[in-house]
């Protein structure tokens, strides 16, 4: 650590101190370990960690508003009125609260567990991760009258703690700049701090959270705070989907094993949107309390249309998908000590919470039918319909299996397949058009990538039902040949491919296709996404010729730097360049396609993640609902769309 002050001939370090050096270079060394990455996901959760320690101050009943400010430079200042970390000298480290919270690792300020309620942190690490990892970091704090003021830089004391004399009010200022030696991307994006601020604001009633941005010309201020808590949460995921009740049905519940509140409102569409967390944390991959949720639900709807005879003689019992059809739902639980696991450790592993939710759900849900006779019918008649539509489908898929196997070819006929068999290696393409399609069978590697050219526009998942869409042929090529089967039969291990690469054109009628694709993805095979395995391909937008060299464009910005260097700084178009603008793939011959698009080498690929599921399904909703406006506003800014989708 070429930045540690060397301790002079005189005094030594403390064993203490070794320690907090120790600790941070650790952390420097592998920050990964720490924050997860050190790409704009890690940059991100910079703020994510200390934005949790004011919030864990609310949820202690401290704390009202916690204010985030992007500055100008991408510094970054979190504001909280909580009671301020403590300043007091700690009894045997001898050195002040805040100095502690701000130099020991996993210390995060929680010294006194016992005066502490559950806390988030996706890793939990605490704010000195995010002192180590910064070039500077300063901290203030309103206590008893006064205002304490101490600065770091890259984890390192700059001096004492500072009593900077009377001060009203109460509460903790942290500001901090990322270091540009650790993050390879150092520009926060401010969609991505705005919807996980806006999630902790509905997970956490009352609350007031904004977020500044200083850095455009003209400041951006958003302000969120929810009254309604998960109940409002519920109706934004909703959406424009029309409701089959209202309010959303509401509990919450103190169990010895968790903290419980669940919101929920079925609506007339046919997706199922459940969000669950633990300790403010998106349980993306769910885990015993979700397993608690779909229980209950299963066994007390059926056993109200029971007890209410809403079945008819001919309808079996309703499933689990039956009875989360048009569901929206937001389960968030508290649990002393969490145990998170799965390849994104965001799965609750806790057994005991699952009988938890399971028991209090059941309890809730069934006064909540008895009381709302009107809404239960509605939902019973929704999963009827559900149930109904299920068996069509069964009996159509069987019909079709049947068929496929007279035919003898189970793969679809379209597929253009690669020959290895090893699905760590392979990828398919699917890409839009017969045309484009052509070009990538000829200009492929056909030993490890595979090609399904399918017809413009495929159906709008969203909008149609289970059965519609798999009857849709194009729909049914694609599960097909990825092999892995759809929502309760997923199962990744039988994925064909390693890589799902969506080809389209980069034009509007592309990027609908695209949002088609990946609703379909998000709907019917959400585990494919959260493993990781669907990209989106980057076909280049100009071509540019200069005699013999040919040079290819992104974007507009590359076209123009291209353009520069190749007139040798001129700029000037005309100067014997060719340039072409690609309108499609079509237009490209199969050998250009390779190298620009296909060939692993030289192509950029980029990987569609859930940084945040609720706001993938809520965009993937307005875009894909009954409204038509969404629709026509997202082709118009279907640029800011792509950048929602975190590279
Ligand atoms: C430890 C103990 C107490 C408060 C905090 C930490 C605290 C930490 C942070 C970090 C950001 N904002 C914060 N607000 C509070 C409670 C000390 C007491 O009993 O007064």
């Amino acid at each position: 650590m070429a930045e540690t002050p060397s301790p002079s001939s005189q005094s030594q370090y403390t064993s203490g101190q070794i320690q907090v050096l120790k600790g941070l270079e650790a952390v420097r060394k592998r920050p990964g370990m720490y924050i997860g990455s050190t790409s704009t996901r890690g940059l991100h959760h910079l703020v994510y960690e200390v934005v949790d320690n004011s919030i864990d101050e609310a949820m202690a009943g401290y704390c009202t508003r916690v204010d985030v400010t992007i500055h100008q430079d991408d510094s970054i200042t979190v504001v909280d009125d909580g009671r301020g970390i403590p300043v007091d000298i700690h009894p045997t480290e001898k050195v002040p609260g805040v100095e502690l919270a701000m130099t020991t690792l996993h210390a995060g300020g929680k010294f006194d567990k016992s005066n502490y309620k559950v806390s988030g942190g996706l890793h939990g690490v605490g704010v000195s991760v995010v002192n180590a990892l910064s070039d500077w970091l300063e901290v203030e704090i309103r206590r008893d009258g006064r205002l304490w003021h101490q600065r770091f830089h890259r984890g390192i004391k700059q001096k004492e703690l500072e009593d900077r004399g009377p001060a009203e009010g109460k509460g903790t200022r942290v500001s901090f700049k990322p270091d540009a030696e650790i993050f390879t991307e150092t520009v926060y994006n401010l969609d991505t701090l705005m919807s996980r601020l806006r999630e902790m604001a509905f997970l956490n009633r009352g609350l007031q959270i904004s977020i500044r941005d200083e850095r455009p010309k003209e400041p951006v201020e958003e302000v969120f705070q929810y009254e309604g808590g998960l109940a409002e949460y519920v109706v934004y995921l909703r959406g424009a989907r029309q409701p089959l009740h209202e309010p959303p049905f509401y509990f919450e519940a103190e169990k010895p094993e968790a903290e419980i509140e669940l919101a929920m409102q079925y609506d007339a569409g046919f997706s199922e949107n459940t969000h669950t967390f633990v300790n403010n944390i998106n349980t993306h991959e769910g885990g015993s309390h979700l397993t608690g949720l779909k229980a209950a639900l299963t066994r007390t709807i059926n056993d109200y249309a029971k007890k209410n005879n809403l079945l008819k003689k001919a309808d079996h019992s309703l499933s689990g998908d039956d009875v989360r059809e048009g569901l929206t739902c937001v389960l968030s639980v508290r649990v002393m000590e969490p145990q998170f696991e799965g390849q994104t450790k965001t799965k609750l592993g806790n057994s005991e919470v699952r009988g938890a939710v399971e028991a209090a759900v059941n309890e809730h849900l069934a006064i909540w039918l008895d009381e709302n006779p009107k809404a239960a019918k509605a939902v019973i008649e929704k999963s009827l319909q559900a149930a109904r539509a299920r068996e069509a489908a069964r009996k159509a898929r069987d019909l079709a299996r049947k068929k496929n196997a007279l035919e003898g070819g189970v793969l679809p006929g379209k597929l253009a397949d690669c020959s290895l068999n090893d699905s760590s290696m392979t990828e398919i393409f699917i890409v839009e058009g017969d045309s484009a399609g052509g070009s990538a069978k000829q200009g492929r590697d056909r030993s490890f990538q595979a090609i399904l050219p399918i017809k413009g526009k495929i159906l709008n998942v969203e909008r149609a039902r289970i059965d519609r869409v798999l009857g849709n042929e194009e729909v049914r090529a694609m599960i097909t040949a990825i092999g892995t089967g759809i929502r309760d039969d997923f199962d990744l291990d039988a994925a064909r491919y390693g890589k799902i690469i969506i080809m389209t054109d980069a034009d509007v009628d592309g990027a609908h296709i695209r949002t088609l694709l990946l609703t379909f993805f998000f709907r019917q095979m959400r585990e494919l996404i959260e493993a990781g395995y669907v990209y989106i391909a980057q076909p280049p937008l100009y071509r540019v010729g200069k005699g013999k060299q040919e040079y290819y464009a992104y974007s507009e910005d590359q076209r123009r730097e291209i353009v520069k260097r190749v007139t040798n700084g001129k700029g000037d178009e005309a100067r014997g360049l060719n340039i072409q603008r690609y309108k499609g793939l079509g237009e490209m011959n199969p050998d250009q396609l390779w190298a620009t698009t296909m060939d692993p080498a030289s192509r950029t690929l980029m990987q569609v993640t859930m940084e945040s599921a609720a706001e993938a399904d809520s965009i993937f909703s307005r875009l894909m609902g009954d409204d038509v406006e969404p629709r026509r506003q997202f082709i118009e800014k279907n640029a800011r769309y792509v950048r929602n989708l975190d590279i």
